[in-house]
Formats: C-alpha cells, structure tokens, sequence
C-alpha cells in the first residue's frame, strides 16, 4: 500500500517537559511511522496568526495564537499507509477532557492539559498536509521524496 505522509507537531506544553517529549516519540515509532524528517523550531506571533488563520474570529484564537508562540515546538514529517488518520486517532479528541473520558489510551487524553494546551497538532486532510508540510519544512520537496523514496518502503 503507498505511504501517506501527514505534519505532526508536538506542541509548547509538552516540549516544556522532556519526559513527555520521550514518550511521544517513543509512541511514533511503535506506531510504525517513518520519521522522514524533524525538526525543532519556535514561532513569532505571526507565524501562530498564519498557521492557524482558518480559526480566526473563533473564542479561542487569542489564547491558541499567544500559546503556540509561547515557547519550543517539534515537528515531524511521518510517513505510513494512511498516516493522516493514524496520527489523529493516536492524538484523540481536540478537547482533554473529551479525550479523557471517550479514548483514555490517547496522547492528548494522557498529556493534554486543556482544550488549547492539547500536546499536538495533525494534519486533518491531503490538502491541509501538503500545506501544513510546506509551512513547517519549505524546503522539502513532497513530490520529489515521494517519486524518489516512496517506492523504497512500499511492501
Ligand atoms: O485539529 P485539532 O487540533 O484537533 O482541532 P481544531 O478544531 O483544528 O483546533 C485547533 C486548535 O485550536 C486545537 O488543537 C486547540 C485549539 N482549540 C482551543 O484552544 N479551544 C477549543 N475549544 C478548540 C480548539
Ligand atoms: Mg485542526
């Protein structure tokens, strides 16, 4: 079956603490993605503004825009058969609380701390992928890595 590649991001809250940031990745590998690239960065204001302007006007912008920006973030490029929603299963529900009573196995139900501090981010589409991989990494070629290393891993 052909990979999918989708962004996860591990966000300010948990990066904040390096035992969480270990399991995280410990809970990619296990989950049999292949980690195509990584990287740890931290966002201007702006960045957070763009990153997530399909939210703005909502409640929750404010806080979620001052959050992201507020400290370290790791990002991932991950690869696997169905990858987008493999990671967000593995994220579970946006809302802790949801998460915790709904699917209590959950990185977000286990580490989240609220609804906006919620440990990570996953693509939720091919388009919002391509986008979200592209912000993150400008530099990495999706087209390329898929004609050049997709068929190296396709079973
Ligand atoms: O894709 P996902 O992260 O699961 O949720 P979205 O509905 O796209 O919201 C993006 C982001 O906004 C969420 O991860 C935390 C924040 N947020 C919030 O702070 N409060 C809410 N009530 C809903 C979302
Ligand atoms: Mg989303």
């Amino acid at each position: 079956k052909a990979l999918q590649l989708t962004l996860a991001v591990i966000k300010p809250d948990a990066v904040a603490h390096p035992l969480i940031m270990k399991a995280l990745h410990q809970r990619i590998l296990e989950s049999n993605f292949i980690i195509v690239r990584r990287k740890d960065l931290k966002w201007r204001r702006q960045d957070s503004e763009r990153f997530y302007a399909e939210h703005s006007g909502r409640f929750f912008y404010q806080r979620l825009v001052e959050f992201m920006s507020s400290g370290p973030m790791r990002a991932y490029i991950l690869a696997r058969e169905d990858a987008i929603a493999h990671w967000r299963e593995l994220m579970g529900p946006t809302k802790v609380y949801r998460a915790r009573y709904t699917s209590p196995d959950t990185i977000r139900a286990q580490y989240g701390l609220t609804d906006t501090r919620n440990t990570t981010h996953g693509s939720d589409s091919v388009e919002s992928a391509h986008r979200e991989i592209a912000f993150f990494f400008p530099e990495f070629q999706i087209e390329d890595w898929m004609k050049k290393e997709e068929p190296c891993f396709r079973t």
